[in-house]
């Protein structure tokens, strides 16, 4: 009878039972009575009683040698990234940008702690699938990466140590009184393994990246018809000029194809980006006897190549940005630390704008993202502390509600008295980079955030009215303290900006007044016979008999301009409502039909008021592949984390910067 109980009855079971409920023999009458057992049994039993034990050690053994098997290869895995970053600070910046991935995988480890050893077998048997099937999606992502994976998950290979280089000699470069000084043999070193063992990844049409509906399709024509243009009358030189199917160059460093690069990615566009990424590799010179302006500089080519390089993970791009940023830095050598508005690419020598002694406030409070993102990605905290260093001293200034004068003198760093007031040309982005500087470091710099809240409400305090005849919400501005009802389109960025800060946690009021002046700069085209805002337009704020908009003569040129569509994108994406689509596909539109010139680009015009001659003013402007077509392909996305506004902050020319994580 026991032997049979035995045999059949769960191996715990009895075991529970001879511990719990009975209480145990001395070992020695135990003995004697299982050999009493034994005795009484037949051949035949003891036969069977011997084979069940022998195949129950051999599963046994089987067993414990799976889990020797299995036990080390999540070690393997972690050790293999160790292998990959072998560097700790790389090791360090991938944690931040892969935050789950060590925590996933100890608590993978972890789990196993508790599981007994049937779980533990089916737990390491859908480990095994999963690495499996792991290793086939990174192979996939290789070819084939979604935009949101590439840019948050670059695997840097090997550049971050090359550009990293050594501190010291880098601080040999640009420094002293204004002089550039580039030692060659140092560049060189620091250079020499960049973008030689590069990968370009390849976004994948179907999965995020590349045209997803007609629109965007439309839009991605569009680049193509102005590329084409480019590359076939001004290819390497800063914009073309459509109309006489020429170029024409500023700083002479290839402004189009440099603004361009992060939209073709982003539109799929991979020939043209491979095209683009040669003529950088090969021909861009930034040694260069060139005066350059810092802030356009920065904002185009330093912002232009920081995107590139996270885009698509090649080291070139980075050590392009930072020659650029080491030639940039003499500006900063100034009396006051406010920077100079231009220098020499070549002799390093920077001074004030050959138009008058100040530098503008909005170019030196608009250049941080970029210097801030050089800092982050090379190791070098020079760049960092220089803007750091910038926005300290324009914080200490005092100011009226916030709001700052659109000059400010390298020298005495002091702001210009009684210069003008405004949201637009020359103080624009100074409000925009008050609230990205804030969430380019994950939120921490509160004192950023409290400075654009003061300064939202000085301009719903000072410089918001409303239009007699139909209540238009506008921003004017303060000239010499009095309120000028004038706007710029260059103001039109704001009700994007205010959606931000709304969507950051910032007060419902900001995203209410982002929607009435997002309508405004609508109206602002819908207005006009051509479809297409003028650069500056004044509003009627005391006839209610008058239209709500009037547009000088002098002023009813468009160049192409982004802020609008910046907006729409915006507003379309962080509230879903389909009205700032159907705007923007108008304006699009409108820049086909009047702004498109035959045989390849489109054209600036002079006048938004004559759809029989608009007057082409024969110039392609580099923002609008940069900004204008970039942010019509993304308003036209239905994909909400093709460049999640979670994980990135644009700079003021568009280009895309990784948001850090605190
Ligand atoms: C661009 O260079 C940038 O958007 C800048 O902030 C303002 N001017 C142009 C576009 O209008």
């Amino acid at each position: 009878m026991y032997p049979v109980y035995y045999e059949s009855a769960p191996r715990r079971d009895f075991i529970s039972v001879m511990v719990s409920k009975e209480p145990p023999e001395p070992p020695s009458k135990r003995r004697q009575s299982c050999r009493r057992v034994w005795n009484r049994l037949s051949r035949l039993q003891r036969t069977i009683i011997c084979a069940i034990l022998l195949v129950g050690a051999m599963s046994g053994l089987y067993i414990a040698n799976g889990l020797m098997n299995e036990l080390p290869d999540d070690k393997d895995t972690l050790s293999q990234r160790h292998n990959v970053f072998p560097n700790d600070n790389v090791v360090h910046v991938m944690d931040q940008r892969h935050p789950d991935k060590d925590t996933k995988a100890n608590q993978r480890l972890h789990d196993n702690d508790d599981k007994d050893g049937e779980d533990q077998k089916l737990h390491f048997e859908q480990q095994e699938r999963e690495k499996k099937e792991n290793l086939e999606r990174e192979e996939k992502a290789k070819m084939k990466p979604k935009i949101a994976d590439a840019v948050v998950q670059p695997e840097v290979k090997g550049q971050k140590e090359s550009i990293v280089g050594n501190q010291e000699e880098d601080e040999g470069i640009g420094a002293a009184g204004g002089e550039l000084e580039v030692n060659e043999e140092k560049k060189t070193k620091g250079q020499s393994q960049v973008g030689a063992d590069v990968q370009v990844q390849v976004p994948n049409m179907e999965d995020g990246v590349g045209p997803q509906n007609a629109q965007q399709k439309a839009v991605v024509e569009a680049f193509k018809h102005a590329w084409k243009g480019y590359k076939q009358y001004a290819w390497g030189h800063d914009e073309l000029k459509p109309i006489s199917k020429a170029a024409s160059d500023w700083f002479g460093l290839g402004l189009t194809i440099i603004d361009s690069l992060d939209t073709m990615w982003i539109m799929g566009l991979m020939e043209e980006f491979e095209e683009a990424r040669r003529w950088v590799e090969k021909d861009l010179v930034l040694k260069k006897n060139v005066d350059v302006n810092l802030f356009e500089t920065t904002i185009r080519v330093l912002g232009g190549l920081l995107s590139a390089f996270h885009l698509s993970n090649d080291g070139l791009f980075l050590e392009k940005a930072r020659e650029l940023g080491d030639r940039l830095m003499p500006c900063f050598n100034s009396p006051s630390k406010i920077p100079y508005s231009d220098v020499n690419l070549d002799t390093g020598k920077a001074h004030p704008p050959r138009w008058g002694p100040d530098s503008t406030t909005s170019e030196v409070t608009s250049i941080q993202l970029e210097f801030r993102e050089l800092s982050h990605q090379t190791g070098n905290d020079k760049y960092k502390n220089a803007v750091d260093e910038v926005m300290g001293h324009i914080q200490s200034l005092p100011k009226e509600n916030g709001l700052i004068p659109i000059f400010v003198n390298a020298r005495s760093g002091q702001f210009r008295a009684g210069a003008t007031i405004t949201v637009g040309a020359r103080g624009d982005s100074y409000y925009e980079y008050l609230l990205k500087q804030w969430l380019q470091t994950g939120k921490t710099e509160d004192k950023l955030r409290d400075e654009y809240v003061a300064a939202i409400e000085g301009m719903q305090k000072n410089l918001v009215k409303s239009t007699a005849a139909n209540g238009l919400k506008f921003i004017g501005e303060l000239v010499r303290g009095s309120f000028s009802p004038k706007m710029d389109h260059l103001v039109c960025f704001l009700p994007g900006t205010l959606a931000i800060g709304h969507h950051n946690g910032l007060d419902a009021s900001h995203l209410e007044l982002a929607k009435e002046l997002a309508k405004t700069c609508y109206q602002m085209y819908a207005d006009m016979p051509t479809g297409l805002s003028p650069e500056i337009a004044y509003f009627n704020i005391n006839n209610p008999g008058k239209p709500d908009i009037e547009v000088k003569n002098a002023d009813t040129h468009n160049l192409l301009r982004p802020e609008t569509v910046e907006s729409l994108f915006y507003l379309y994406r962080l509230t879903g409502d389909k009205q700032y689509r159907d705007w923007g596909w108008k304006i699009f539109q409108a820049f086909e039909k009047y702004t498109k010139v035959q045989g390849g680009g489109y054209s600036s015009i002079g006048s938004v008021k004559d759809t029989k001659n608009p007057r082409f003013r024969d110039k392609m402007e580099s923002f609008f592949l940069g900004e204008t077509l970039k942010y019509l392909f993304l308003l036209f996305s239905d994909d909400p984390t093709l460049l999640s506004l979670d994980k990135y902050v644009f700079n003021t020319e568009a280009h895309p910067l990784p948001i850090w994580r605190p």
